[in-house]
């Protein structure tokens, strides 16, 4: 016992810390040896031999756990010594700040879009089930309602998986012609290189009464917006499902590494996935009280069409607030 203390409290770096902690509290650790022998204890000793080395155990945790926290301490204090910035020194050089490459490209979109009279929408990060799922004839069997993606809180509401929830806002409280975007962040429960738990998108709805909407219209608007934000590349409409626009279809453009020769960028296939869109489903219509209208919707993500046009290959360096990343945005 005493030496295992002392190899904890010998512990000079958080390094050899966790070593001890694998040689003392690892699966094959000194204390689950000891634990091992447990077996071939006396029935009537058994107990006594239990309490004395939980006792040990505990004792070894609670110092384990000082320790690692003066180590963590003075690693941190260590970390700001080292980065430590004089913000005082005076500096020849006029810096100015930037845009983060997100809002920098969520601004152009914004742009583009209010350019062709879209009015901008917002909603609630929280939301509830109605207005993410079900008005969006999100049926209870849909994966998207999947715990796996969705963060729910206790009270029975949710972070907002899409935009789609503020086109339900939008119509439920105005009336047809609308003309909307909405873009903001959303949060799943994702974790690689191309997806992060929070991220942004940006929705598109147009309504209008009778059947003046047609998939033309949403077509010339999603070319023009695709030319617009990289140039002279072909765009392709493919057949998908979403539950909430029928038809539905997925937009790609021409790859814009390899123009479309295929590369590493675009799996060798010449195409690059940007966004859903469709038109609006009837029983989205139908969930907000409106009749006799026709109308079209849109979807992408934002930090996707960012990492295209900066070439950033990690999404999740997109919210490091890594100064070295952000500088090269100025
Ligand atoms: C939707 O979210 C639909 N609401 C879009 C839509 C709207 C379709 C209106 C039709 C009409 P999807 O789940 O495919 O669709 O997400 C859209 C985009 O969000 C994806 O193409 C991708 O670029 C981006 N995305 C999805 N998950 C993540 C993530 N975890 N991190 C970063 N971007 C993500």
């Amino acid at each position: 016992m005493q030496a295992l203390v002392e190899k904890i409290t010998q512990c000079n770096t958080l390094k050899d810390l966790e070593a001890v902690r694998i040689e003392i509290f690892g699966k094959k650790g000194v204390l689950a040896q000891e634990f091992a022998k447990m077996k071939s204890v006396p029935n009537e000793e058994k107990k006594a031999f239990a309490q004395e080395l939980n006792r040990q155990k505990s004792q070894l945790t609670s110092l384990f756990d000082e320790k690692l926290e003066v180590l963590s301490k003075e690693a941190k204090e260590q970390t700001m010594r080292e980065e430590a910035v004089d913000v005082t020194l005076y500096s020849p050089l006029k810096v100015s700040g930037a845009l983060h490459p997100v809002n920098e490209t969520m601004n152009r979109m914004i742009d583009y879009f209010v350019s062709m009279n879209f009015t901008i929408e917002d909603g609630p990060f929280i939301e509830d089930d109605f207005h993410n799922f079900e008005a969006l004839n999100l049926p209870v069997y849909h994966p998207a309602r999947d715990m796996q993606d969705t963060f729910f809180l206790n009270d029975g509401h949710l972070l907002r998986t899409h935009t789609s929830p503020v086109q339900i806002r939008t119509m439920l409280s105005q009336k047809p012609p609308i003309r909307m975007i909405a873009p903001g962040s959303v949060f799943r429960r994702d974790f690689d290189l191309t997806h992060t738990p929070m991220f942004h998108q940006i929705e598109g709805l147009v309504v209008e009464e009778g059947d003046g909407v047609s998939f033309s219209h949403l077509k010339f608007i999603l070319e023009d917006f695709l030319r617009t934000m990289f140039g002279d590349v072909a765009v392709r409409f493919r057949p998908s499902f979403f539950p909430f626009t029928e038809p539905s279809t997925e937009v790609d453009i021409s790859c814009i590494f390899c123009e479309g020769t295929g590369c590493r960028v675009c799996s060798h296939t010449g195409w690059l996935e940007i966004l859903g869109a469709g038109m609006v489903d009837s029983n989205v219509f139908k969930a907000v009280g409106y009749e006799n209208v026709s109308g079209y919707a849109f979807g992408l993500g934002i930090e996707r069409i960012a990492m295209l046009l900066h070439q950033i290959p990690d999404l999740r360096s997109m919210f490091e607030g890594d100064l070295r990343l952000l500088e090269q945005f100025r």
